[in-house]
């Protein structure tokens, strides 16, 4: 069942949480003349149960926040908004909904604008194994080649046997240059390679992929600030972008990623990959909320053509229609 519905079915109605209510007992055999006496505290009891009920619904409400991967200060938050007003009266399914979806708009409202312009531009795609760096950069370099920028894809994943062929198998397919590698090479001395080559031929965004490996993150580290150095030092060049790719699948581990690869080199940016998977994503609202790195850009499938800019509003629905 998707959040929505989940949602809806615990605010939806009187309340769903199932109590035995004290009141019902009553009613069955209740005799036909009751005391006032009786009546009220029949009342109070039944309120009793009643408040019993909305808490147990808002406490589910939380666990169903938690597990879509949302961080526990913005389901606390969410849950004040939600209960807002409550005094007059429970909120409706409808409200709750929309306090959700304001409260998560919020959070992921941040500056999203894709910089790629520069003499030339220089994007930088990092993020763990597998995450989708390879592939987004693809979509990516389709995507400014429709545009009608020229575009150099630099293969600086110089430790995974195979990501250098990936990469030009896809540049091959977009119609784009790549600079090469050979397993084992300095990823800077690649990156060196490549901006030379995109200088020389006046290229109006390079995108570098890199090695995802993040188990010795001193290595990582290491090797991401000397690239970072490169670029900035060496060539005096600004990073236009440093995109952090995230897998939407990935649960609350994604808000560790991206704090480790924040601690090594300054991320300007996510790309948030396989929102197509049935994904809940909600940790991206945890990474927005902590270090305010806002997402550019999303990636949904695995044809050159799936990616686009990120849009609020695609990002809620993810979360809150995801199963
Ligand atoms: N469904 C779906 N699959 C995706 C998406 N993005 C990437 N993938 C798949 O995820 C897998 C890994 O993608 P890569 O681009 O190779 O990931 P990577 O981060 O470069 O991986 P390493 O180079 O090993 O670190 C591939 O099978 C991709 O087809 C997406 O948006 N949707
Ligand atoms: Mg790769």
């Amino acid at each position: 069942m998707s959040f929505l519905s989940r949602v809806k079915q615990l605010f939806g109605g009187d309340t769903l949480v199932e109590e035995e209510s004290p009141v019902e007992a009553h009613e069955i055999g209740a005799e036909p003349q009751e005391s006032v006496l009786s009546t009220a505290a029949q009342t109070v009891e039944q309120q009793g149960g009643r408040a019993r009920r909305e808490a147990a619904d808002f406490d589910a409400l939380e666990e169903l926040l938690i597990d879509a991967g949302i961080d526990v200060d913005t389901t606390m938050a969410i849950l004040q908004e939600v209960r807002r007003g409550g005094l007059l009266g429970r909120p409706t399914a409808e409200q709750v909904i929309e306090r959700i979806r304001g409260k998560l708009s919020a959070v992921l409202d941040l500056d999203s604008t894709l910089h790629t312009t520069g003499s030339p531009a220089v994007v930088l795609v990092t993020g763990v194994n597998g995450a989708g760096k390879t592939s987004s950069i693809a979509k990516l370099a389709n995507m400014l080649k429709h545009e009608n920028r020229t575009v150099l894809l630099v293969a600086a994943d110089t430790f995974r046997a195979g990501a250098v062929d990936q990469l030009a198998i896809l540049a091959d397919r977009v119609g784009v240059p790549m600079m090469r590698s050979v397993e084992g090479q300095d990823p800077s001395s690649v990156v060196f390679n490549g901006l030379q080559k995109a200088v020389a031929d006046k290229v109006d965004v390079v995108v570098i992929d890199t090695a995802g490996r993040l188990e010795n993150k001193k290595n990582l580290t290491f090797e991401l600030q000397k690239v970072v150095r490169v670029i900035e030092t060496k060539f005096g060049l600004p990073l236009s972008e440093t995109l952090l790719v995230i897998d939407a699948t990935t649960g609350e581990n994604a808000l560790m990623q991206a704090r480790a690869f924040s601690e090594a080199i300054p991320i300007s940016g996510i790309i948030l990959t396989k929102v197509d998977s049935g994904a809940k994503g909600g940790s991206i609202v945890s990474i927005a909320r902590e270090l305010r790195i806002p997402i550019k850009l999303v990636c949904n499938g695995e044809t050159l053509m799936s990616i686009k800019p990120f849009d609020k509003d695609d990002i809620v629905d993810m979360i809150l229609l995801s199963e």
